[in-house]
């Protein structure tokens, strides 16, 4: 082997070592991301979630969705919580009719959804009540909450803030 070869072998291999670790960790990075996506911890899934954009004095605010429950297992949404910053409480709402009035009502026992099942919180039923708005919520912002299952597990979601779409209009009779 001559002298260059001699050289040249160890700098080829340690490149490619290089070349190797490099790969191996953009795919624990892209890896990581998508668990982080699919809340392995609570198996459920939030679909189709936004909230109201309020205008700025608004005190109050309505955020919806449909929760999916991937599991074998029944699983109450007990509490939510929002950042202070934000609001000043969450609350799990559900709407009723008292005589021809609509009225919202606050579930303390939460909401369950049945293994395998969806459950969707919407205008003129289920929803989560913000209360004391510190500035209304921004068309165009994003919202942050934490849901909480059965009193422990805890599920962090972002949520964009949207205009009332024709669908709850058709529902303000
Ligand atoms: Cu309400």
């Amino acid at each position: 082997m001559s002298y260059l070869s001699k050289l040249l072998k160890p700098l080829l291999t340690a490149t490619y070592i290089t070349a190797l670790s490099f790969s191996a960790s953009s795919v624990a990075i892209a890896h990581g991301h998508q668990e982080h996506n699919a809340n392995q911890e609570t198996d459920i899934m939030v679909m189709n979630g936004y909230a109201r954009a309020t205008f700025p004095l608004a005190k109050t605010g309505a955020v919806y969705f449909t929760l999916h429950n991937q599991s074998d297992k029944d699983k109450i949404l007990t509490s939510v919580t929002v950042s202070k910053e934000l609001a000043s409480e969450a609350q799990i709402h559900t709407t009723v009719m008292e005589g021809d009035v609509m009225k919202m009502r606050e579930l303390a026992d939460g909401v369950t959804i049945g293994a395998g099942e969806m459950v969707s919180f919407e205008s003129g039923g289920y929803h989560i009540m913000l209360l004391g708005l510190n500035k209304g919520l921004v068309e165009g912002s994003e919202l942050k909450l934490t849901l909480i299952f059965d009193g422990n597990d805890e599920l962090g979601i972002t949520l964009p803030v949207k205009k009332d779409d024709a669908k709850s209009h058709h529902n303000h009779h």
